[in-house]
């Protein structure tokens, strides 16, 4: 289906909302993903060895930024291209490290919930339906061509 003018302006939107506070969204989409599946905590070499989710850990920060960036550019590109279209070294190092991570296709659904629930906590009452399409469209193409390299590389 077609991405449109519209849905990359409400990704483009939400993201610079969210963006404004980093620390408090990194944790809070970490946080959602381990409530919705609790056994995803040993896949994270940062959450192994810790009870609770650590607040201002610089890498659990700077990997879900990683995802919101992406997913974004993922939009972006959707739009402008209709494709997407991901550096084949980045695919590469993503689908490795996730693949050696343990990482399997049910959990992308759930980064995808996690994601969502966390632009709703976001946004407040800018959320709605639309932004929730628009998100969950681009993350799927995305996770799309990180799931294939992940079975390219098995
Ligand atoms: C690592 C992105 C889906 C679990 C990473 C990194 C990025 C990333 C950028 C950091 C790589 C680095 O710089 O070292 C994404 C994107 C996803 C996605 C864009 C979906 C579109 C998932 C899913 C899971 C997952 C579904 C499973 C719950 C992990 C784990 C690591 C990782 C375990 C390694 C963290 C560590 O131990 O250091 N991901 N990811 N990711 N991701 Fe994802
Ligand atoms: C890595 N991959 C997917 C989702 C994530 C969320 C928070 C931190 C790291 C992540």
């Amino acid at each position: 289906i077609e991405f449109t003018e519209k849905q990359e302006a409400l990704v483009k939107e939400s993201w610079e909302i969210l963006k404004q506070d980093i620390p408090k969204y990194s944790l809070h989409f970490f946080s959602q993903i381990l409530e919705i599946a609790p056994a995803a905590k040993g896949l994270f070499s940062f959450l192994r060895d810790s009870d609770e989710v650590p607040h201002n850990n610089p890498k659990l920060k700077a990997h879900a930024v990683k995802v919101f960036k992406m997913t974004c550019e993922t939009a972006i590109q959707l739009r402008e291209k209709g494709k997407v279209v991901v550096a084949d070294t980045t695919l590469q190092y993503l689908g490795s490290i996730h693949l050696k991570s343990g990482v399997i296709d049910p959990h992308f659904e759930v980064v995808k919930e996690a994601l969502v629930r966390t632009l709703k906590e976001g946004l407040g009452e800018k959320y709605n339906e639309e932004v929730e399409g628009a998100w969950s469209q681009a993350y799927d193409h995305l996770a799309l061509a990180i799931k294939a390299e992940m079975k390219q590389q098995d």
